[in-house]
């Protein structure tokens, strides 16, 4: 009895062992998208410097692309006009560079974060036209010698056209006129030709914004200068942007003969307070606006789950315009929007939750489920 029970289970065994598969190797974001886009993460230094092991561990097995999510601001590489500070900088490109990732360089020229001495004398008064530009052209030349060959392509200009397609009335636009952006590409050009030159936005859905960007991708052609594709940055939320606007915007830019890089991608799952995103935005915080500090209830996840599948239908749906798709941040305790414009949220907006799993609808795109 016991022996024909022992040779029973020895068959029952054998069969399983033959009709068994062995299990499937797990698929990474970059395995599926690879041969779509490239699937890039902005990464803050302490993911650079390997300080943040589990996070540093994501970006190299998920991502093939990488930006720098702070270290490369004026502010912060070039705080005053005879320092800067490299070493931030230097070890996020040999991050990405050892990890075989395309490098990104965030962002030459920007209103915000910029360092106040770029505007004064030593005096404290306004520069004229002609220092502003020669100390734009220090700067990107700076960077981007230091780095020819090794960051593949730099967001130049950053948010400089309102909604309504109007200019930002920023200090560079204020001393310079629209002149700015031009110079800034020309700067940019001259100092690395093999760099890739992009603008780069946030709200890119409205329709201001829309032409106000398509015009000036078209003035910048139109003198001849380098500009490879518009960045939109799409930090989204529950109920924006519409996605009708946000593919009529795609597809402008394709008709205007740029390709499109989605540099900022994050989605709120808690109420949006303040839409686009403008960093001197700021709220009072209130326990309304933070309805799910401990946990993310599963009917909110689902909700959320579902729209970021659409969000990646239609970059699949654009694969052929589409160069890259970042996402800004690795894990949902990474994002900016805990904090912003409201301090100490706990949102949900990131591919990845506080405990490095894969959202659920990740999952089921790249398993082709
Ligand atoms: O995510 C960035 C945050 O850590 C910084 O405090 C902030 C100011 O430098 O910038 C955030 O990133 C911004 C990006 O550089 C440009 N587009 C909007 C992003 C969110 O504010």
């Amino acid at each position: 009895m016991i022996k024909r029970f022992f040779i029973g289970a020895f068959c029952a065994a054998s069969l399983l062992s033959c009709t068994q598969k062995a299990p499937e190797a797990e698929v990474t974001l970059k395995d599926y998208f690879g041969d779509k886009f490239l699937i890039g993460v902005a990464v803050n230094v302490d993911q650079s410097w390997e300080r943040d092991t589990l996070g540093a561990a994501i970006v190299k097995k998920h991502f093939n692309s990488v930006v720098a999510e702070n270290c490369m601001k004026s502010e912060e590489i070039h705080p005053t006009p005879f320092t800067w500070n490299w070493g931030d900088a230097d070890q996020f490109v040999k991050f990405g560079e050892e990890n075989g990732m395309t490098v990104i360089g965030h962002c030459l020229i920007w209103h915000s974060q910029c360092s106040p001495w770029f505007f004064t004398d030593e005096n404290g008064k306004q520069v004229s036209a002609e220092v502003l530009k020669a100390r734009m052209r220090d700067h990107i030349t700076a960077i981007l010698t230091r780095y020819r060959g090794r960051i593949k392509g730099y967001d130049v200009v950053n948010e400089a056209i309102l909604d309504d397609g109007s200019y930002r009335n920023s200090k560079f636009y204020e001393i310079l006129g629209e002149e700015f952006i031009p110079w800034a590409f020309k700067c940019a050009h001259e100092a690395d030709p093999d760099a890739e030159l992009y603008y780069n936005d946030y709200s890119m859905a409205l329709p201001g914004k829309r032409e106000g960007v398509v015009k000036l991708v078209k003035s910048l052609k139109a003198q001849g200068l380098r500009i490879d594709a518009v960045g939109m940055q799409s930090h989204m939320g529950m109920e924006h942007p519409d996605f009708v606007e946000y593919e009529k915007t795609i597809q402008a830019l394709i008709d205007a003969g740029v390709e499109v890089a989605i540099t900022e991608l994050d989605m709120d799952a808690i109420p949006t307070v303040s839409f686009g995103a403008s960093v001197e935005d700021e709220a009072a915080y209130s326990a309304q606006m933070n309805p799910y500090p401990e946990a993310l209830p599963d009917s909110v996840s689902q909700i959320w789950n579902d729209r970021m599948k659409q969000v990646f239908s239609i970059y699949e749906k654009y694969q052929d315009h589409i160069c890259r798709v970042t996402v800004w941040g690795v894990q949902d305790g990474d994002s900016w929007k805990n904090d912003w414009p409201m301090k100490g949220r706990t949102n949900y907006p990131l591919l990845f939750d506080r405990n490095y799993e894969m959202k659920p609808f990740l999952k089921d795109i790249i398993n082709k489920k």
